[in-house]
């Protein structure tokens, strides 16, 4: 019996020796970048915007003669001669929301030592109002548009349908849903998100990264844009395109060129809200059809932050009908009323969100 004890006592010691170093590399550091410098939190640390955050780090050679420290590729703060356990504070001010890259890089005289990159979740530090929208007035949709994008230019109505083989880009006579001009996508294309910007009307599609660019008169093609990576919904703010491809974030794009020049991240208190879809551009508010939900977000396009979030029980109630999912917005600038709808509706629902 004491030498059962005394082995398995044995195999504790030994088991732990080898076990708790491993464990502890584990959770604070990077093993194999380790040598120089390490941060003191866990990857994915979560923290709120505009909140005071003190990051600690670690020296851990002390041959290390110089540290920095870079935030989104940017180089917040330096040290010269580091030892011990460093603090620094993060601008969470400056920083949108969102996952961001941190990276702490340690020198010994001009070379390189190690570096540890980590990612840092900044939450929204506001939680969203509750609106809703109440339905004002139904017209007729069309149930066989399975609607991707909807939106008011110069009082007419643009519609993109998806589904291959189904997929157009039409101008609507908003009194009866029916189409007053239309153009067929080729069957290999599935359409999604449209917006119009200056004379153009731009139509994203779904998987075939191609958005065609039609004359907002006539629909001809005038020509098409490559881009990478799946189109969902698309609107604009009068300088950029701002698309969204099913996850949270929201691409703001060169309308001539389709280059990305900005992305924001869309959060709440908790952390993304993805699967973003159809899109409209009302009074400075990104609004945003979310796939498969009832309710729509309206979105700070500077920050990425949720402003509010709009319940919309009652306009499927009375616009579905045999349709799917809620997705499409549409604002008109000249009557200053909107509209929702949604894929194979059989209404176009003018609400009032409040
Ligand atoms: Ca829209």
């Amino acid at each position: 019996m004491k030498r059962i004890v005394v082995i398995s006592l044995i195999v504790l010691v030994i088991g732990s020796m080898v076990l708790i170093p491993l464990l502890k590399t584990d959770t604070t550091t990077n093993e194999v970048n380790a040598s120089g410098a390490v941060f003191l939190f866990k990857e994915n640390l979560a923290v709120n915007y505009a909140s005071n955050v003190n990051i600690s780090l670690k020296v851990v050679d002390p041959e290390v003669t110089k540290l920095e420290v870079i935030i989104q590729d940017s180089t917040y703060q330096t040290w010269n001669q580091p030892k011990g356990v460093l603090k620094f504070h993060l601008p969470t001010e400056k920083l949108l929301v969102g996952t961001k890259e941190i990276r702490l890089i340690a020198y010994k005289g001009s070379q390189l030592i190690s570096e540890d990159a980590r990612l840092i979740r900044v939450l929204s530090n506001e939680k969203p109002i509750v609106l809703t929208a109440n339905v004002v007035a139904t017209t007729p949709h069309n149930p066989t548009h399975f609607t991707q994008g909807l939106e008011f230019n110069n009082n007419v109505l643009y519609e993109s349908t998806g589904q291959n083989g189904e997929s157009k880009v039409a101008k609507i006579n908003l009194t009866n849903g029916e189409p007053t001009l239309k153009i067929g996508l080729d069957a290999n294309y599935f359409g999604e998100g449209i917006t119009v910007f200056k004379n153009l009307v731009y139509q994203l599609t779904w998987q075939q990264q191609k958005c065609f660019v039609y004359d907002k008169e006539s629909l001809v093609l005038q020509k098409d844009i490559p881009y990478t990576g799946e189109g969902w919904g698309l609107c604009n703010d009068g300088t950029y395109l701002i698309m969204s491809d099913g996850t949270e974030r929201l691409y703001f794009r060169d309308p001539e060129t389709f280059e990305i020049k900005k992305i924001i991240e869309v959060y709440d208190q908790f952390g993304p809200k993805i699967k973003l879809n159809e899109l409209e551009y009302i009074n400075g508010k990104i609004y945003a059809n979310v796939w498969m939900e009832d309710q729509l977000l309206v979105i700070d396009p500077a920050t990425g932050k949720v402003n509010a979030i709009v319940d919309c029980k009652d306009v499927i109630a009375q616009g579905r009908g045999t349709g799917e999912v809620l997705n499409g917005i549409a604002y008109n600038p000249t009557t200053k009323k909107t509209y929702l709808t949604g894929k194979n509706w059989s209404k176009i629902v003018e609400v009032s969100i409040k």
